[in-house]
């Protein structure tokens, strides 16, 4: 059974691999997108560590000047998805969006290394990444914290990876829709509607798009021109980690500079990360930076969080929050509290099960010594592989399988977990 599985997860990879990196989902995502590449080339490092490390190469060698790393590349012209390069309009010679996604490359890179068979490979690709992970790192302190409060915002939906969340349903009441040109949606001819986010968030999400290519998607104006300024602990928690791990790969490789920076980086992050901890809720809260306040909202960006090395005390609460969780769903971890009135057991963020994130949960609680509960959700994600294929998400009561299939993190995480 268990080689069966890898076998199967197998075949998406190869059946999503474009040569230097892959789709998430034929149709529905036809491009590369940024934590996708990443998490996939977890995946990849199982059965060939040079197609891993050219996934993660491909990412970066699409770095902005200004260090940011874009969240979809657009290697192919594709008009199956909705928005494309010209509505971006990003001025690049090989197009990109213009915002970026949850930098989990650092945590990549590092992991594929630490169990590289080929070690004279990986420390060459590690080398020559280690500078360009780094200073996109960097980009988002200088860019994204402009208080150097030690956390950063981010300034889409988009970019959380969590598009429609509960978490931004506050904050994108100040995002408005006057102005928005006429559009038409691809994706909700690709899957189900009712698993996808609302045709009024959709142009909000355009509005943004639209606000920062009338800036000239200078970074150096962005996150203060936008309405949207959220800091995710989820996001912050990748952040963290990946400075982390580079930090440590960086001492390996004898680059003590990056190492230092990386570490200082980190260090100050988790500080931080305490001014989102809410007793209350028993998990992390985003913070509404734009008017100052804590979001009240139990989704699982406040439980990822755990991904970041966060202190002993914390990470036993919020297995202790999981375990309340698991009382009203059947498959760890629902992406929002079932038992909140918005939840939605198959609309995209707003309640199903995400095996990439769980996978970064599941890690993070076992670093902290939560073995028991890291284990239930490997254990949980198996269960969803086996009853209802590699699919893009998972309702957490039924198991339905939503949005695209054939999904390539989703297989590369069965082979995480399973090897
Ligand atoms: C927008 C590719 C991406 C993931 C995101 C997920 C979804 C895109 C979309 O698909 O977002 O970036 O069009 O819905 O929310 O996490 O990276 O799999």
């Amino acid at each position: 059974m268990t080689q069966e599985m890898i076998e199967q997860a197998k075949a998406v990879l190869r059946r999503n691999d474009r040569g230097s990196y892959t789709v998430p989902t034929h149709g529905l995502y036809p491009f590369q997108w940024n934590w996708d590449s990443a998490l996939s080339a977890l995946g990849f490092a199982h059965f060939d560590e040079a197609r891993a490390w050219t996934e993660i190469e491909t990412l970066l060698a699409h770095q902005w000047e200004d260090g940011m790393v874009p969240h979809i590349i657009f290697h192919e012209l594709d008009d199956g998805y909705f928005p494309g390069p010209d509505v971006w309009s990003t001025g690049r010679k090989v197009p990109t969006s213009g915002i970026t996604q949850p930098p989990v490359a650092g945590f990549a890179a590092r992991r594929i290394f630490d169990r590289a068979e080929d070690k004279a490979l990986a420390a060459e690709k590690a080398r020559a990444l280690l500078p360009r992970i780094h200073a996109w790192h960097q980009w988002f302190f200088a860019n994204r914290d402009p208080q150097g409060t030690g956390l950063v915002a981010i300034i889409h939906p988009w970019e959380s990876g969590r598009d429609n969340s509960v978490d931004w349903d506050a904050a994108f009441e100040r995002v408005p829709t006057d102005g928005v040109l006429p559009f038409t949606r691809r994706d909700t001819s690709h899957a189900n509607p009712a698993h996808r986010p609302t045709d009024e968030q959709y142009k909000r999400y355009i509005w943004l798009v639209q606000k920062f290519r009338s800036l000239g998607w200078d970074n150096s104006k962005l996150h203060d021109a936008s309405p949207f300024q959220i800091v995710d602990p989820g996001f912050n928690a990748i952040l963290i980690r990946s400075c982390a791990d580079l930090a440590d790969l960086a001492d390996t490789l004898g680059e003590t500079t990056i190492a230092a920076q990386s570490r200082a980086l980190a260090d100050k992050g988790i500080a931080a990360m305490e001014s989102l901890w809410s007793d209350a809720q028993g998990q992390y809260l985003c913070h509404d930076r734009v008017v100052d306040a804590l979001v009240e909202s139990p989704s699982i960006g406040g439980i990822l969080a755990a991904f970041a090395p966060i202190p002993q005390n914390r990470a036993k609460a919020i297995s202790a929050r999981i375990s309340v969780l698991a009382e009203n769903c059947t498959f760890l971890v629902p992406s929002h509290d079932p038992t909140a009135p918005e939840f939605d057991g198959l609309r995209y963020w707003r309640g199903p099960v995400w095996l990439i994130v769980n996978y970064m949960i599941s890690d993070g609680l076992e670093h902290c010594g939560e073995t028991a509960m890291a284990d239930r959700i490997n254990t949980d994600c198996l269960r969803l592989i086996e009853k209802s294929g590699f699919a893009e998400y998972y309702d957490p009561i039924t198991a339905e399988p939503c949005g695209g299939d054939q999904f390539t993190w989703t297989a590369a995480m069965v082979i995480e977990i399973l090897k």
